[in-house]
């Protein structure tokens, strides 16, 4: 018996989700229309762009979406959807702790991790945990607790394949159809809240995120965002289109080599709830964002980008608005030009990832070739590099997203440190640190370029 391969599960999900997203909020249909416009303009302008995509395989899964994002309530909730996610080769890169931007959860990404992977659906889904032990009102926590204890947000379904796939080590077609269709059911809408609106009420009195994971039968998926190869055009085509969108871009300003990733989104839909199948009220948490993806950072690029965005923050020194948000970009702007806007600055500075490979002209010879001759190869040319996309997200732009669709009553003092041992401790396993991950990505390519090259002085000894 063969298994479908994880990764056409995931593209399939991905696929069914957009399907339902696009149909349960209408106006992320029109960002989709947007975003292609946008997308088709650019790859006009640019024939050597067209060509890049092309010879990449990614011009046909451009408009495809990146990423999506749910919000769960419970260590098992974390767990199953581990186990769900693992069955579609996902697994979780990154801790991503909001509590410092006011935002009460902790994070991961579920994504899959290999290139070829990644080529075949790069849809990954940003999964936070809420931490219901920063409630301060006792009484609340506790009635916050029971409320998500009796709720099941898996289908029995989903969760007997989940095993089946563990036990037989994957699932066949017919099962994978299956559960797609299963699990899909946990990231649908549902206007039926199971609380009475007195609860509903003292839950977002305390923060609006808290009423939406607690007060729902699920973690409705919350966004979905697909890839724009211009984000500013997008932002200014969302506001002539009739599509509110947040404030400002996140991320890094306008560069020519583009670094990290940038991420806007429309703001969030005020959507009509039952409590209780009964009285009528509004609940907001359901949007569409975009993202353009850059050059992955090491340590020492991701450092002096913190530091950047730090410094534009202190010089505004006031929270991001719409009557501040030209100023905030003109400082965004102003503070970068302190970062190396081009590959051969990165590569030779080490703030970014990069593959590696030999160039045609290389002619073979009898040296034993090492790490430290790769200054000196690029620098005759026989050396060559491109980079190494950023597949993760950034904490501050997720806070940012997070803000910019949970209205303005942010609670910011937390008294709580960062704890993923505790979250990972809920979510059964550890999570891949991120700088490892392209650290071995870069290293590997290294190696190859060096077997090459020394294979071939050997050949021809
Ligand atoms: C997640 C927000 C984070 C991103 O792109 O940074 C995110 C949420 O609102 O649940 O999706
Ligand atoms: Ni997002």
């Amino acid at each position: 018996m063969s298994w479908i391969n994880p990764d056409l599960i995931r593209a399939k999900f991905s696929k069914t989700m957009s399907d339902m997203y696009q149909q349960e909020v209408p106006l992320y249909g029109n960002l989709i229309d947007l975003v292609h416009e946008v997308n088709t303009a650019e790859l006009k302008n640019s024939k050597c762009l067209e060509q890049q995509l092309k010879s990449t395989n990614e011009l046909e899964r451009l408009s495809e979406e990146r990423h999506g994002a749910i919000r769960l309530g419970t260590a098992e909730e974390l767990f199953n959807m581990r186990r769900i996610f693992a069955v579609m080769g996902m697994y979780p890169v990154g801790y991503y702790d909001l509590v410092p931007a006011g935002v009460p959860v902790h994070a991961t990404a579920f994504r899959a991790v290999d290139a070829k992977s990644l080529a075949i659906s790069p849809f990954r889904v940003f999964t936070s945990l809420l931490r219901l032990e920063l409630i301060e009102n006792e009484a609340l926590r506790e009635l916050a607790s029971t409320i998500l204890s009796e709720r099941q947000i898996f289908t029995t379904e989903a969760l007997a394949l989940t095993k089946k796939s563990e036990d037989q080590g994957g699932l066949s077609a017919t099962d994978a159809e299956l559960f797609v269709q299963e699990v899909l059911e946990t990231f649908r809408w549902h206007s039926n809240a199971p609380v009475a609106r007195d609860i509903y009420d003292a839950l977002h009195d305390q923060h609006r995120l808290i009423a939406d994971v607690v007060a729902f039968r699920g973690p409705h998926i919350n966004h979905l965002t697909p890839r724009t190869l211009n984000i500013d055009a997008v932002q200014i085509g969302m506001k002539s289109n009739g599509i509110p969108p947040k404030a400002v871009i996140e991320g890094p300003p306008s560069r020519q080599c583009p670094i990290l990733l940038r991420q806007t989104s429309f703001k969030a839909l005020e959507e009509p709830v039952f409590f209780k199948g009964e009285i009528e009220g509004f609940h907001s948490a359901r949007f569409g964002e975009i993202e353009q993806r850059g050059i992955a950072l090491t340590s020492k690029g991701r450092e002096l980008y913190d530091s950047l965005l730090a410094s534009t923050r202190k010089i505004l020194n006031a929270p991001i608005t719409e009557a501040n948000a030209s100023e905030y970009m003109e400082i965004l702007a102003k503070q970068f030009e302190a970062f190396p806007d081009s590959y051969d600055e990165l590569q030779e500075q080490g703030l970014g990832y990069f593959y590696y490979h030999l160039d045609n002209h290389y002619q073979p010879d009898q040296k034993t070739w090492t790490i430290e001759d790769f200054p000196a190869l690029i620098a005759q040319g026989v050396l060559a590099f491109s980079p190494i996309v950023y597949e993760d997200f950034l904490p501050v732009s997720a806070a940012g997203i997070f803000q910019s669709n949970l209205g303005d009553n942010v609670h910011s003092e937390y008294q709580s440190r960062s704890n993923q041992q505790q979250f990972e401790a809920s979510l059964g396993a550890k999570v891949s640190d991120l700088i490892e991950i392209y650290e071995k990505i870069q290293n590997e390519s290294i190696q190859q370029v060096l077997s090459s090259l020394n294979k071939k002085s050997v050949l021809t000894a």
